[in-house]
């Protein structure tokens, strides 16, 4: 694997929160086009169907990406574009986007960032069980093979999955998300073949890398949302609710990838809930396969207290308020939480490297008659995130790299429009893209940043 000579700076979006097109040049709908079609789902009938209209603005939010300095974009494929079906051949017409993507992003001296899946499942493979079903999970290693024949000749950084916990607990569990069902044993058994999903999809990338001469290059993982649970005192009850709320955010996926086994605690919870993992022999070896990079979609840490058990005997710790500033999302801000995370994953799961593949903020932005949003509290939503995290690699922890989420205001799933992550304004009635402040204290911060290490060459 290629240890890269300095920390990578980035931005990162995801396929349906800005693509827009989607009934362009032969893309099916996804389980996300369906769920916003569901009354009821997402805030004022938002959908994606134009959203930033990525798809025919690419080469200007490119442009936008080498102005702010960015070394490295995150951006993910829409798998109905690429193989409409979710199985079958690839989609030449759909592919080319990304070919172009690629091109322009390699040409404006920008490293692609490629994740395979941010959510957006084919419509026809939920027909057929969705992730519940074990099938999907080599349906994925099929897309992950056209995906890396098509883009591996210029792409070497592959992420399987972006943060499997919300395909499987918000898609299956809860229904906040697409699909919106809400069965805890379906939920359980697409944990299971997400995880072998990617499993299947690293060993089929890193074989096809091989035979392409290409291994030296390639740095294959996954992406997780990783939130420190603290438990709200030292009594048992609340460090029990905070070790099973670990186990059932962090750890569930965390043991399997990088120790090669569940979690007993959880697994066996799980089990006496009626909702088993569906473990077949072998698969814990295809799971476990090993990884580059392990990236950490970063929000916030939550505190947490012992309550009676919920429904159907589902442990159920209450989540407490703490004192502290929250974002548009309710969500605290805690970034002193950050670097004790990397520090702590870095010591009981070493091996990969980490880069903090999203942190960023929801503010109630307004802007002014050009457009411009002086976002102070997004900025400093960054600046102290980005402090924790060159904390931690102070302290020696193996970071390589950090993506502002996102680059640009976007489709927030059920929230539609209604919250706005972006360093750059999107303005849903012209489509105008305008950097926030924090776009230009982001863009000061990575020069500063590189100017600093170029003068301490330090690695
Ligand atoms: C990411 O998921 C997604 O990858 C991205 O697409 C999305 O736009 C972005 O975040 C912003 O939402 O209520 O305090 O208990 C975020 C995953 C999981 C983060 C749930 C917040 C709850 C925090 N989220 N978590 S709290």
């Amino acid at each position: 694997m290629t240890q890269h000579a300095n920390f990578l700076w980035g931005a990162a979006t995801s396929s349906y929160q800005i693509e827009g097109a989607v009934n362009e040049d032969g893309r099916t709908p996804s389980i996300w086009d369906t769920f916003c079609a569901t009354p009821g789902t997402v805030t004022d009938g938002d959908t994606g169907a134009v959203a930033c209209d990525h798809y025919h603005r690419m080469p200007e939010d490119v442009a936008i990406m080498a102005e702010l300095g960015l070394d490295v974009y995150r951006f993910s494929l829409a798998w109905p574009r690429v193989q409409p079906d979710g199985t079958g051949a690839g989609n030449p017409a759909g592919i080319a986007f990304y070919d172009r993507l690629v091109d322009e992003l390699l040409a404006k001296g920008i490293r692609p960032w490629v994740t395979l899946y941010h959510w957006d499942l084919p419509q026809a493979l939920e027909d057929a069980g969705g992730w519940p079903s074990r099938d999907v999970a080599y349906r994925f290693a099929d897309y992950a093979a056209i995906a890396y024949e098509a883009l591996g000749d210029r792409v070497s950084q592959w992420t399987t999955l972006n943060e499997p916990w919300c395909s499987a607990v918000l898609g299956y569990m809860t229904g906040r998300h697409a699909p919106g069902r809400q069965d805890a044993r379906a939920a359980t058994a697409a944990v299971h073949h997400l995880l072998l999903g990617h499993g299947l999809a690293v060993r089929t990338i890193r074989d096809l890398a091989a035979a392409n001469g290409r291994s030296d290059a390639l740095e294959v993982g996954i992406t997780l949302n990783l939130a420190p649970k603290l438990p709200a005192s030292d009594s048992p009850a609340d460090l029990a609710a905070a070790h099973w709320e670990d186990g059932f955010a962090n750890r569930l996926y965390l043991d399997p990838l990088l120790r090669g086994e569940y979690p007993a605690d959880v697994a066996d919870r799980l089990g006496e809930l009626g909702c088993p993992l569906p473990v077949q022999d072998g698969d814990l070896e295809t799971i476990a396969q090993p990884v580059d990079v392990v990236g950490v979609n970063y929000y916030s840490s939550q505190m947490v207290a012992a309550a009676p058990t919920g429904q159907n005997g589902w442990p159920a710790p209450a989540t407490l308020r703490r004192d502290v500033p929250r974002t548009a999302m309710d969500w605290e801000v805690t970034p002193g939480a950050l670097t004790d995370l990397l520090t702590r994953l870095d010591r009981e799961y070493p091996g990969p490297a980490w880069y903090i593949t999203e942190n960023g903020a929801a503010y109630a932005d307004t802007a002014d008659e050009t457009g411009y949003v002086d976002d102070a509290e997004r900025a400093e939503y960054l600046r102290e995130h980005i402090d924790a995290t060159l904390e931690a690699r102070d302290l020696g922890v193996n970071v390589r790299g950090y993506f502002a989420w996102s680059l640009l205001d976007n489709f927030e799933w059920s929230f539609g429009y209604d919250r706005r992550f972006g360093i750059v304004r999107v303005d849903y009635d012209t489509l105008e893209r305008t950097p926030k402040r924090s776009a230009r204290y982001y863009a000061e911060r990575v020069a500063a940043e590189k100017k600093a290490a170029a003068e301490t060459g330090r690695l």
